[in-house]
This record gives C-alpha cells, structure tokens and sequence, in this order.
C-alpha cells in the first residue's frame, strides 16, 4: 500500500519535471480481428512511416506483443511521445479447427492455436506494465461479450485509463451506438483504421487519456 503510493508519487514528480518528454505506454487491446495491429500500422505509418506488424482477416495473426519505441505523435501544435504496443487479440476459446476454413494444413493451424494460447497470456501479463489502453472492438460484433468485459474489468481494477474505439464503421453493419451503451462510462471513438477515417477525433482522445495519468 505504502509502496504503491510512493510509486505513484514519484511517477508524478518524474513526470512533472520531464514534462512531455516521458513515453506513455500504449496498448492496444481487444479480441482478435478487431483491427488493433491495423489501428497500430495507421498511427505508426502516419508519424514515423514504418508500420508495426502485419495485418491477417485470419484471427490471431498478432501472436507475440509488438513493440514501437519513440512515436511522436502530433496534433494540433501538441505532441506526445509514446511507446506503442499491440497485443495479441484475447480469445475464450482457440479452436484450430476454426483456421482449417482459411484454408490453412492441419499442422499449421494447430501450431497457430497454440501460439495463440501463448499470445493471450503475454497480453495480460503485459496490463502490468502499459500507461494507457486502447480497447479496439469490431463495430460489426456483438460488444457483449465475456472477453470484452474481462478486458475492460481487468482495466477498471488497475486504474488504467481507457479508450475504447469501434474500429471499422466504413462497414454497414457497423454500430457504435450499441459499443456506447454497452460501456457508457468511457469514451467510444469511431473510426476505420482501414481507410483512415475520423484519426483527428482518435488523436483529440488520446491526448485527453494521457492527461488522465
Ligand atoms: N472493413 C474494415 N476492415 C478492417 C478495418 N480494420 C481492420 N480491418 C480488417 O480486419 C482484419 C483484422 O485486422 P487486424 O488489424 O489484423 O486485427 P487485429 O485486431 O490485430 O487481429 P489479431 O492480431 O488477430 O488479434 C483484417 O482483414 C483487416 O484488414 C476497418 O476499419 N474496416
Ligand atoms: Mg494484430
């Protein structure tokens, strides 16, 4: 308890005389397929012109967390640096029979599945350590769900702040109206990290967040 406080009370301090000098730690979280490498790939080719990882409409093709150090990310005469991390997408249930239908050899699916299950755990260990989260959700899906609302609790517990972006609104089922109502306490972004639509209003949340810590 004590030490937490003291923690808290140095990273306050440190962060007082570096300024906006510190690098926030970004993660991106969600369930697979959600577009969160995609999300990532965009901010990342828009301020440093390197993508991050690559981009599957197979799930989990994030398998590992991926790092990007030292993106400075402008907007609006302000700018924040940040160390970006996209994680692998979290699953209840990896079924590699589920691959077999993207055409992909048995072995290969199964060693996929497994590399997977390995993702989902790194992913939560890595809460321990991000400043901030960015959950990225499919406006297409259902946003209720066991995963999202273990992510999002997991979140709440830990005191991080959230931004939750309903990626891919370019779609005509997409419905960020229900993503709002299904988590109402936070900030609900829509954007297509695909064709780049509504970033200006991603970025004004993102440095509204990073005020947060
Ligand atoms: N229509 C549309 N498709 C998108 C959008 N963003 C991502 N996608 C597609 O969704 C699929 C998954 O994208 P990824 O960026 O790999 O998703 P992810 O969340 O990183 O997935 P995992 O790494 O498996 O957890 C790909 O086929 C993307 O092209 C979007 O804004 N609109
Ligand atoms: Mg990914």
């Amino acid at each position: 308890m004590v030490g937490e406080m003291l923690k808290k009370f140095f990273k306050k301090i440190f962060s007082n005389i570096f300024g906006q000098k510190r690098e926030l730690k970004m993660g991106f979280y969600g369930p697979p397929n959600a577009g969160k490498t995609s999300l990532a790939n965009r901010i990342c080719k828009d301020f440093t012109g390197e993508e991050m990882g690559s981009v599957s409409k197979v799930p989990h093709e994030t398998r590992s967390v991926q790092f990007k150090e030292k993106v400075e990310i402008s907007y609006k005469g302000k700018k924040m640096t940040f160390k970006m991390i996209d994680t692998p997408g979290i699953a209840t249930k990896i079924d590699y029979e589920d691959f077999l239908k993207f055409k992909m050899k048995k072995k290969d699916a199964k060693t996929r599945a497994k590399e997977a299950t390995q993702g989902i755990v790194e992913s939560i260990k890595w809460l321990d350590d991000v400043d901030i989260v960015v959950i990225v959700l499919d406006a297409t899906e259902n946003p209720y769900n066991q995963v999202n609302i273990t992510i999002v609790g997991n979140l709440v517990a830990r005191k991080i702040p959230v931004l939750i972006v309903a990626n891919k609104i370019d779609l005509r089922k997409a419905n960020i109206k229900k993503i709002e109502s299904a988590f109402p306490e936070y900030d609900v972004v829509g954007i297509s990290a695909r064709y780049g639509k509504n970033l200006e209003e991603f970025y004004e949340s993102i440095f509204k967040l990073a005020k947060k810590i």
